[in-house]
């Protein structure tokens, strides 16, 4: 049968209904993109996400439990956990086991840049743009360790040709250029309030990212997942590309995953207020599930202990180890597990009754994306394990207010001057910690606060008296 006729049989025929106006290089890109839709796929969400028919999945929020996770270390007991964790993971590292991982295949529209977020510049004296920030990282990792560790980066199909002659034109910002692979993750179409594909001009549907989750498979489709088996890669450190505070490759994370024989690991941060925009980690039976910050009931986000605590404190920052074995049973082809897709309402570009493509005020369709979180309940022994916010959390987010590239450069001057203040070397800060100096330290330099004090001990860098300091 041919795509036509598919799509007519399924109700949504109407995507061809300018065929005789387009000419041949139109009609191949519409047909290329139609093959790109699991019409059955499409069927089900539409029955239960945008019709609300049959099961919607709903969580039953009265069996939420806080989940369990590793503290900071803070006791001598907690303290050999961590340091054992540590080693463990430096273990892996050298023996090859790790990649890095970065989903960069979002929009960035909050943030009002046209460009891919990783683009963007955000160090405070050197303007480094976060994916040089991140090569940084991952090169000294590569250094300390004397291993390969790859790195992949999910792109999108709006993003993925500007991301990589991003990196060629930086000369992948020092790393083996063979080093770097770039993937592009799936696409959705989007629907109108009644189902049917929304055209995005006659020759064109209007197709999103799948969302974070579809990384998942499509580190599968693209042949990523394969070659990192051959390189011996067990062990996959996913990243957000929006925050130049992660700790790309974390020792004792990995330790503690290893540790625990766990399939998805992630780390958590106590929420700073009641209703900070993160997902919560929660137990449901006996499982982890993350519960994002827009579905998590008010009288649960709010709750507290009887010390005052809130209750549900741990929030989820996007930071997870996932085992590639965890991913091949996720997205092998018997596999019974599929995430599930939530929908977003959304205002998209579509083609007007005048056969333009308009842009409209109000939401006129329903996007569908996949959260990768959602794999953690299918996870064998996850683990989650508490950070500091200045040691792996200052994303990017909105272009001013809280998670901007003003509170993500306060925050890393923040960083930098505790760096210094611990080699003894004084930097006078206001009530905040922020310093009246500019500091920036290169994480080829340094990429946590140990660190930085065995090199300053070692390498002596020279400070100015005055101005601004930059440790490279
Ligand atoms: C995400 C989490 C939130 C919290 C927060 C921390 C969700 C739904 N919420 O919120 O709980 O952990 O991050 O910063 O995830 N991306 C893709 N492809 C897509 C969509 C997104 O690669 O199709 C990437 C995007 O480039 C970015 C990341 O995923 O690196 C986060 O996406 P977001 O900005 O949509 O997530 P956000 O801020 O709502």
């Amino acid at each position: 049968m041919d795509t036509a006729t598919r799509f007519q049989e399924e109700g949504q025929g109407h995507v061809f209904e300018y065929w005789s106006d387009l000419d041949e290089v139109q009609r191949s890109n519409l047909i290329a993109q139609a093959e790109e839709i699991d019409l059955q796929e499409l069927k089900h969400l539409v029955g239960t996400l945008v019709k609300g028919e049959g099961e919607d999945g709903a969580i039953d929020f009265s069996l939420l439990k806080p989940f369990p996770f590793e503290p900071l270390p803070h006791d001598e007991e907690s303290k050999a956990r961590w340091r054992a964790a540590f080693e463990r993971g430096e273990d892996a590292l050298r023996n090859g086991k790790i990649a890095a991982f970065t989903v960069a295949g979002g929009q960035g529209t909050r943030l009002g840049y046209s460009g891919p977020k990783g683009t963007f510049p955000v160090t405070p004296i050197k303007k480094k743009p976060l994916f040089q920030v991140f090569a940084e990282k991952i090169q000294a990792a590569r250094f300390d360790y004397d291993c390969d560790l790859p790195w992949y980066i999910m792109t999108s199909h709006i993003n993925h040709e500007a991301t990589e002659s991003f990196f060629r034109e930086n000369g992948y910002f020092g790393l083996e250029p063979g080093s770097v692979s770039f993937f592009r993750q799936g696409r959705m179409p989007a629907v109108d309030f009644d189902g049917k594909i929304i055209l995005e001009s006659k020759s064109s549907i209007a197709m999103s990212p799948d969302g974070h989750g579809g990384s998942l498979r499509a580190l599968e489709r693209s042949g990523a997942l394969s070659d990192m088996e051959r390189k011996g890669v067990e062990i996959i450190s996913y990243f957000q590309v929006d925050n130049p505070l992660v700790q790309a490759i974390d020792p004792a994370f990995i330790g503690f995953h290893l540790a625990a024989e766990s399939d998805m690991s992630s780390k958590m941060l106590p929420k700073a207020y009641e209703k900070e925009k993160l997902g919560h980690f929660c137990q449901l039976d006996s499982n982890l599930v993350v519960v994002e910050y827009s579905d998590m009931p008010d009288e649960l986000t709010s709750r507290r202990d009887s010390n005052g605590e809130l209750e549900f404190i741990a929030g989820s920052i996007a930071i997870h180890l996932i085992s590639t074995s965890f991913v091949r049973k996720l997205t092998s082809t018997d596999s019974p597990i599929g995430l599930p897709f939530h929908k977003a309402e959304k205002k998209i570009a579509c083609l007007s009754s005048s056969g333009e493509t308009v842009k409209p005020d109000e939401p006129n369709g329903i996007k569908f994306e996949m959260f990768v979180f959602d794999s953690l309940p299918f996870a064998e022994n996850p683990v989650v394990i508490e950070t500091t916010r200045l040691g792996d959390f200052s994303p990017v987010k909105n272009a001013e207010g809280v998670d901007s590239p003003a509170t993500s450069e306060a925050d890393q001057l923040k960083l930098f001057a505790q760096w210094l203040n611990a080699v003894g070397y004084e930097v006078s800060c206001d009530e905040n910690g922020l310093p009246e100096r500019r500091i920036e330290i290169s994480p080829l330099f340094a990429t946590t606060e140990d660190q930085f004090l065995k090199r300053f001990g070692e390498r002596s860098p020279s400070i100015p008296a005055t101005g601004d300091i930059v440790i490279e």
